[in-house]
């Protein structure tokens, strides 16, 4: 089943529910290599959601601002490879959600421990906005708001589940979207994850 949010933009309710343990077993993994950091902002703040990245380019920020690297620069080594179960998925979610041959070339893994939460936000730092993005929920739930194309624009609310994809294309790419700390325990002890799959470049 899927329904749509808002143009480009597709809930797909469980879609990724039998693979939580193993995408589970596979960030634990990848943050061994990775490890969660706690990022600094441009402005000198620090984000609650930990991040770690993996595939051939990875999302960071620091004081010099927002972009895509490489290498992990807490190692200085390449960032994990992108497993093959990932990328089956995202790629899959993509196209279930109307968009052929999706290929991306980074995930980014948020990790929201209690409290956590992430304040309303665009996603531009992607030299490819035509590219949508796959988002895969896992462990405990929150309640995600987009917007529209402007900050100001009214939100709407989902209760994102474990196990949930979501993607985010066409119009709907540039929204506005913010994720409130997770609400309660679901696979995973009260920790939520979320995995988003982007073309950058
Ligand atoms: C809506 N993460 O990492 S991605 C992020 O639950 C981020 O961690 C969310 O927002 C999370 O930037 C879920 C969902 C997402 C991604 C891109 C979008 C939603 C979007 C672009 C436009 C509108
Ligand atoms: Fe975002």
């Amino acid at each position: 089943a899927s329904r749509p949010l808002a143009p480009g933009a597709v809930h797909m309710p469980g879609f990724a529910a039998p693979l939580e343990p193993a995408l589970l077993a596979h960030i634990e993994r990848i943050a061994r290599a990775a490890p969660f950091r706690h990022l600094a902002t441009p402005g000198g703040g620090r984000m609650s959601v930990g991040m770690t990245n993996c595939g051939d380019v990875g999302w960071y920020s620091d004081a010099a601002g927002y972009r895509y690297v490489e290498t992990d620069p807490s190692t200085d080594r390449p960032w994990p490879k992108m497993p093959v179960m990932f990328l089956d998925l995202a790629v899959s979610a993509a196209e279930a959600a109307g968009y052929a041959s999706f290929a991306p070339q980074g995930c980014l893994i948020n990790r929201y421990e209690p409290g956590a939460r992430m304040g309303l936000h665009q996603d531009r730092d992607e030299n490819r906005v035509d590219a949508p993005v796959v988002s895969v929920s896992i462990g405990a739930k929150a309640i995600f708001s987009f917007g529209g194309p402007n900050r100001s624009d009214p939100c709407q609310r989902v209760l994102l589940m474990g196990g949930d994809v979501v993607v985010w294309g066409g119009p709907s790419r540039l929204y506005f979207h913010g994720v409130g700390a997770p609400r309660s325990p679901g696979f995973g002890d009260g920790v939520r994850y979320n995995l988003t799959f982007r073309a950058c470049g």
